[in-house]
C-alpha cells in the first residue's frame, strides 16, 4: 500500500463552517433567539455527520421493495423499507422537524428556525425530507381547513415530538392523464351513507410516501344531488374536492389501496414511490366541495418552499466540500485554492449559493409572518401574502435549476473522483434533478407566476419591483455594496481599457498591413 494518498475532503459541522448561513440567521433573528437555537443547530449537524450518514448509506444500500403476494398467492402488497428508513421517522419526531414550525415558540421566527434546522438535517435524513415536507403541508391544510375532529386526531399527531404518536402524510394528486393538469383526474369519490364517509376509487400514478400513515388526495366528487349537475359529476378541476384518508387501518391492512408497483426512478431511490389503485378507500372531505385544488394549494406552497430549502442545502454542502477539497488537492505545484481559474469556478458556485440561500430565507421569513401574525395587518395582507404567493414558484424553479447546474460543477471540481459513485456526487445529482419536476415542472410554475399576476391585476409584479428597489436601496448603504460597485466599475474600466488597447492594436495592425 504505497504511493500517494489524497487526504479526504470533509465537512465537520456545516453550521459552524458556513458563515453565509450564520449571517442570514443573524440578520433575520433576534440575538436571544439565535443564541437559544444555535446549540440545536450545532447538534443536528453532529447527528447528520454521524448517525444520519450511517442511516442514509443504509437507505441507499437497501432500497424499498414491494412484496406483492405471499407464498400462497394471496395479494398482500407489503412495502418493505429498511430499518434505517423507519428510524428516520423516530428521529424526525424527536428532533421536532415539523413540530418546531407549529409549536411557534418563537412566533414568526419559528419557521426560520425550523427551515434552518431542516437544511442542516437533510444531509443525514436523505430522502426522508420528502415525507416530512408533505407532512408539514398536510398539517397546514388541516390547521386552515380541517374539522375539529381532524385537528384533534390527525393534526396533533402530524406535529408531535413523540415518536409513538408522530404520523406522516402523503400527497396524492398525480394521475395517468395529468400531473400538471390535475383537472383530468379520473379518481371518484362517492358518499357512503352506511360508513358516513366518502368511498374513493381510481388510480394514483405517483405516490412518494407510500409508507405514510395518512394521505391528502384529490378526487372527483359525486354530487349528492344528481339533479344539481347533469351527469352528477362536474368536469375539470372544478369537480375536484380534497380528501383525507388513513393509508392503513389499525391492524396495518391497506385502506382500499392496491400497490401496483414501485417506480424505477433515475434517482431518489431510497424513497418508496409507487403506483396505487384505489378501490373503496374510506376518506373524509377536507374543506368545501369542488375547491380541491385551492384547498390542496396550501400543501403545494409549503412543499415548494421545501424544494427551495432542499436545493439550498445541497448547494451549501457542495460549496463547503468543494472548498475543503481545494485546500487539500495539489495540482501543478500549487493547491487548487491558489489556482486562479479554479478559484473563479468556486467563487461562482459560492455566489449562486449565497443568492439562493438569501432568496430561500426571504421567503421562509414571510411564511413565518403569515402563519403567526394577524393576516389583516396591511403589511401581511397587502405585502407578505401576495409577494410570497408570487415568489414561491420562482424560488422553486430557480433553486432547482441552479442546484442541478451546481451539482455538475461540483462533480467536475473533484475531477475523476467526482464521477465515482463512492463520492456520492452522482447520487446527489440524480436526487436533485427531481426538483425540476415534482411539485410542478418549471414551465407549469412559470405559468403559475402569470396566474398570480393576472389574479392580482399586476399588483404582485409591482410589489415585486418595489421590493427589489427597497433591497437595492438598503444595500447601497452597505460598505460591501459600495466596494463591490467600485470593483465592478474598476472591472468595467479594465475591460474597456483592454478593449480599447486591443482595438488600437488591431487598427494599427490593419493600418500596417495596408
Ligand atoms: C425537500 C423537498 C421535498 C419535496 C417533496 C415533494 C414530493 C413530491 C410530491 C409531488 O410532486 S405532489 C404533486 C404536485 N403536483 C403539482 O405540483 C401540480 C402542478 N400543477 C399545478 O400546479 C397546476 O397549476 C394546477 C394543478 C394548480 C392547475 O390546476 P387548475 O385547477 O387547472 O388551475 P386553476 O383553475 O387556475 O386554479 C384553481 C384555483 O386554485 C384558483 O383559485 P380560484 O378558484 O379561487 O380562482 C387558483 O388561484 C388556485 N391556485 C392554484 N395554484 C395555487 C392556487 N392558490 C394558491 N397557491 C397556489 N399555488
Ligand atoms: P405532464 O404534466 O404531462 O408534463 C409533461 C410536460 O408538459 C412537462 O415538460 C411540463 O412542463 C409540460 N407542460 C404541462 N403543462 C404545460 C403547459 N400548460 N404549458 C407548457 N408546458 C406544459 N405526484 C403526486 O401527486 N404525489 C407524489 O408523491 C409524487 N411523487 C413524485 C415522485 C417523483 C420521484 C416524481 C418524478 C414525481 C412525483 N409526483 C408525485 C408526480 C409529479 O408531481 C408530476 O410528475 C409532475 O407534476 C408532472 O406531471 P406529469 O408527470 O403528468 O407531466
Amino acid at each position: 500500500d504505497v504511493g500517494f494518498k489524497q487526504n479526504v475532503p470533509e465537512v465537520q459541522n456545516t453550521f459552524l463552517e458556513d458563515p453565509v448561513m450564520v449571517s442570514i440567521l443573524e440578520r433575520l433573528l433576534p440575538g436571544d433567539v439565535l443564541s437559544e437555537i444555535s446549540p440545536d443547530l450545532v447538534h443536528i449537524c453532529e447527528w447528520a455527520n454521524n448517525e444520519g450518514a450511517a442511516l442514509t448509506t443504509r437507505m441507499e444500500e437497501d432500497q424499498p421493495r414491494l412484496r406483492q403476494y405471499d407464498s400462497w398467492c394471496r395479494r398482500v402488497d407489503e412495502l418493505l423499507v429498511t430499518e434505517a428508513w423507519n428510524k428516520q421517522k423516530v428521529i424526525a419526531a424527536r428532533e421536532g422537524v415539523v413540530a418546531i414550525a407549529y409549536e411557534r415558540k418563537y412566533g414568526p421566527y419559528s419557521r426560520i428556525y425550523q427551515m434552518a434546522k431542516l437544511m442542516l438535517w437533510t444531509s443525514g435524513a436523505g430522502l426522508y425530507s420528502c415525507p416530512i415536507a408533505m407532512t408539514d403541508g398536510c398539517a397546514r391544510v388541516l390547521e386552515l381547513n380541517g374539522t375539529q375532529e381532524m385537528k384533534d386526531n390527525v393534526y396533533t399527531r402530524l406535529i408531535s415530538r413523540d415518536p409513538e404518536e408522530f404520523i406522516t402524510s402523503g400527497q396524492w394528486m398525480t394521475e395517468r392523464p395529468g400531473g400538471s393538469d390535475v383537472g383530468r383526474t379520473e379518481t371518484q369519490a362517492v358518499w357512503n351513507e352506511k360508513l358516513q364517509a366518502w368511498s374513493i376509487s381510481g388510480f394514483k400514478w405517483f405516490s412518494s410516501a407510500t409508507d405514510a400513515d395518512v394521505t391528502m388526495l384529490l378526487a372527483r366528487t359525486h354530487d349528492p344531488d344528481p339533479a344539481a349537475v347533469p351527469g352528477s359529476m362536474r368536469d375539470g378541476s372544478k369537480g375536484l374536492s380534497l380528501y383525507l384518508a388513513k393509508v392503513r387501518d389499525d391492524e396495518g391492512k391497506l385502506n382500499g389501496v392496491r400497490i401496483h408497483r414501485l417506480k424505477d426512478k433515475v434517482g431518489t431511490k431510497a424513497l418508496p414511490t409507487a403506483e396505487l389503485e384505489l378501490d373503496g378507500m374510506v376518506a373524509q372531505q377536507v374543506g368545501t366541495s369542488y375547491r380541491g385544488v385551492k384547498n390542496i394549494s396550501a400543501i403545494l406552497n409549503i412543499t415548494r418552499v421545501y424544494c427551495g430549502m432542499g436545493c439550498t442545502a445541497a448547494m451549501q454542502r457542495f460549496v463547503l466540500v468543494v472548498k475543503d477539497y481545494a485546500r487539500r488537492r495539489e495540482v501543478f505545484g500549487a493547491l487548487l485554492k491558489d489556482q486562479p481559474l479554479h478559484l473563479a469556478t468556486v467563487s461562482n458556485m459560492e455566489l449562486q449559493y449565497r443568492a439562493t440561500s438569501q432568496f430561500t430565507f426571504y421567503c421562509v421569513a414571510m411564511l413565518g409572518r403569515i402563519e403567526c401574525l394577524d393576516n389583516n395587518l396591511p403589511e401581511i395582507k397587502d405585502r407578505d401574502i401576495p409577494l410570497l404567493r408570487l415568489l414561491t414558484p420562482i424560488l422553486k424553479v430557480w433553486s432547482a435549476k441552479n442546484a442541478f447546474a451546481m451539482s455538475q460543477e461540483a462533480m467536475e471540481c473533484f475531477g475523476g473522483q467526482g464521477y465515482m459513485e463512492e463520492t456520492g456526487l452522482g447520487r446527489a445529482m440524480r436526487d436533485i434533478l427531481v426538483n425540476t419536476i415534482w411539485e410542478g415542472t418549471s414551465n407549469v410554475l412559470s405559468l403559475d407566476v402569470l396566474r398570480v399576476m393576472a389574479e392580482t391585476g399586476g399588483d404582485a409584479l409591482e410589489l415585486f419591483s418595489e421590493t427589489v428597489r427597497e433591497i437595492m436601496a438598503a444595500m447601497k448603504d452597505h460598505p460591501l455594496w459600495t466596494k463591490s460597485v467600485q470593483s465592478l466599475e474598476e472591472s468595467l474600466g479594465l475591460i474597456s481599457a483592454h478593449f480599447a488597447n486591443y482595438a488600437t492594436l488591431e487598427t494599427r495592425n490593419l493600418l500596417e498591413a495596408s
